[in-house]
């Protein structure tokens, strides 16, 4: 059976064919235009980006190279005794768009153990962050610290030919996604814990488990729960802020390092990823306020209208592109009622699922009521003992390297070029449309 890098050799051929075909014989076809309200307002919706790993539905939610969630859970390889896909499967899935079998994920994960550990400065750079920098801060600047390993910038320094900067970007991205967990870690302990990974990797776990006992959890469960989120929180499409941002870092030929560092850098902002540690802080809260025990739903809603009222937003609700409940939350509710039925917590989300659309709908200003991933996966967390929320989105992080720098590969493979829309100005928008 072919490894990864031998798959990839024998597919891309017939797909850059494919794709420098349909721009010489279809180049002028219009797929999207653009109105004034869409250049004002995010581009949302402007058809405008080329992303092969995934694609989001508003109604139906993310397909990974045309695998829905449940079919990622059912077809592709799991641990021994587990339910969850493990994470190497959707990075396969993602960067060749085939389901791997048993053996090319094992083969992937033994690379991974082997492409892992830090090297000194990283570590030590790490060891010295105060207490008090944000872990996402910590994951940009760690990234960036590592990019002095870059086999692309190497290559490309050499000389190395434009039809094969695939191959190093490759290898960093290998790279990059064998170290995070250790980079994670070890922000995790350095931060909250004694300082130090007891944990030494080991090339018959998963890269998943791995990652969980680097940072000191060794329940079978947390591994099943961890296998899953670092598998629905790879990829979404193009057009979001961390996504787009590595593509578009990418396209000035930024290597690996750098265009994740920069992706990480806009997953830590509130609106994004940072609202997984915003939704457990809102809902503990709200737990608090209402006396630790169970309430009405109308005592509830009073207390989520409440916050709405004073101009805030119910985190984990809403999203830019999806228009029902997202699959992502969908099968972490699932987890939840599997393994942890009886959670207070776990009660009182399912219990904020029930009232929040309804609320948001009569408050009647978001375009979707219904909760996004990072509705759920806090809940979650805490359950298993993992109650530091400010870490949440390193968690994200360390997955969206998957889809973003399988992302990054087919940008190279495909040659795209550095990104570069026009920009207009207000005076411009406004004689244009004076002139109709
Ligand atoms: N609670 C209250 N108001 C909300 C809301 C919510 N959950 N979601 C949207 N709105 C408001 C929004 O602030 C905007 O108000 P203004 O016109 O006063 O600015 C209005 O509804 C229209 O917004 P929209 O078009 O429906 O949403 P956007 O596409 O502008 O924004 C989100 C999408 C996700 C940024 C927005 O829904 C939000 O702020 N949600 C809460 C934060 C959150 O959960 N983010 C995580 C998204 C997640 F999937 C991820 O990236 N990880």
């Amino acid at each position: 059976e072919p490894t990864l890098k031998e798959r990839l050799i024998q597919i891309i051929p017939a797909k850059q064919e494919q794709v420098k075909q349909l721009k010489t014989e279809h180049g002028d076809k219009i797929i999207g235009t653009c109105t004034v309200a869409q250049a004002y307002g995010g581009m949302r919706s402007v058809k405008s980006l080329v992303t092969e790993t995934s694609s989001l539905d508003p109604e139906e939610g993310i397909r990974f190279r045309g695998l829905t969630i449940p079919e990622c859970q059912e077809r592709l390889p799991k641990a021994p005794g587990g339910a969850e896909p493990l994470p190497e499967g959707i990075l396969w899935l993602l960067l060749t768009g085939e389901v791997p079998s048993e053996s090319q994920v094992k083969t992937l994960s033994k690379d991974l153990a082997k492409r892992a550990g830090l090297p000194k400065h990283v570590t030590s750079m790490i060891k010295a962050f105060p207490k008090e920098m944000h872990p996402m801060s910590q994951l940009a600047a760690a990234i960036l610290a590592l990019q002095s390993g870059s086999k692309f910038v190497e290559a490309y320094n050499s000389g190395v030919k434009k039809d094969k900067y695939w191959e190093s970007t490759l290898e960093d991205s290998l790279d990059v996604i064998a170290k995070l967990p250790e980079v994670a870690a070890l922000i995790y302990q350095n931060t909250y814990k004694n300082g130090d990974i007891t944990h030494k990797i080991d090339e018959n776990l998963d890269w998943s488990a791995n990652f969980t006992r680097m940072m000191g959890y060794s329940s079978k469960e947390f591994d099943e729960l961890m296998r899953l989120y670092l598998t629905i929180h790879t990829d979404h499409e193009g057009g979001n802020v961390s996504a787009h941002t590595t593509h578009l870092v990418g396209s000035a030929l930024s290597d690996s390092y750098l265009s994740l560092s920069a992706g990480m850098c806009g997953l830590a902002g509130p609106l994004h990823g940072l609202a997984n540690q915003e939704v457990l802080s809102w809902t503990m809260n709200l737990q608090e306020k209402l006396g630790n025990k169970q309430v009405s739903n109308e005592v509830l809603s009073d207390a989520i209208w409440e916050g709405l009222n004073a101009g805030r937003v119910v985190p984990g609700f809403g999203h830019a592109v999806l228009r029902k409940t997202d699959p992502r939350y969908t099968c972490q509710r699932e987890f939840a009622l599997k393994h942890l039925p009886n959670d207070p917590l776990f009660k009182l989300v399912s219990q904020i699922y029930d009232v929040v659309p309804d609320i948001l709908t009569k408050h009647g200003k978001t375009k979707n009521p219904f909760p996004n991933v990072d509705a759920h996966s806090g809940c979650l967390l805490q359950y298993y003992g993992l109650k530091e929320h400010n870490f949440y989105t390193v968690l994200f992080g360390v997955s969206r390297a998957i889809g973003v720098l399988s992302s990054l590969v087919w940008d190279r493979v495909l040659g795209h070029p550095i990104e570069r829309p026009k920009s207009v100005t207000t005076e411009w928008i406004s004689s244009f449309v004076n002139s109709d």
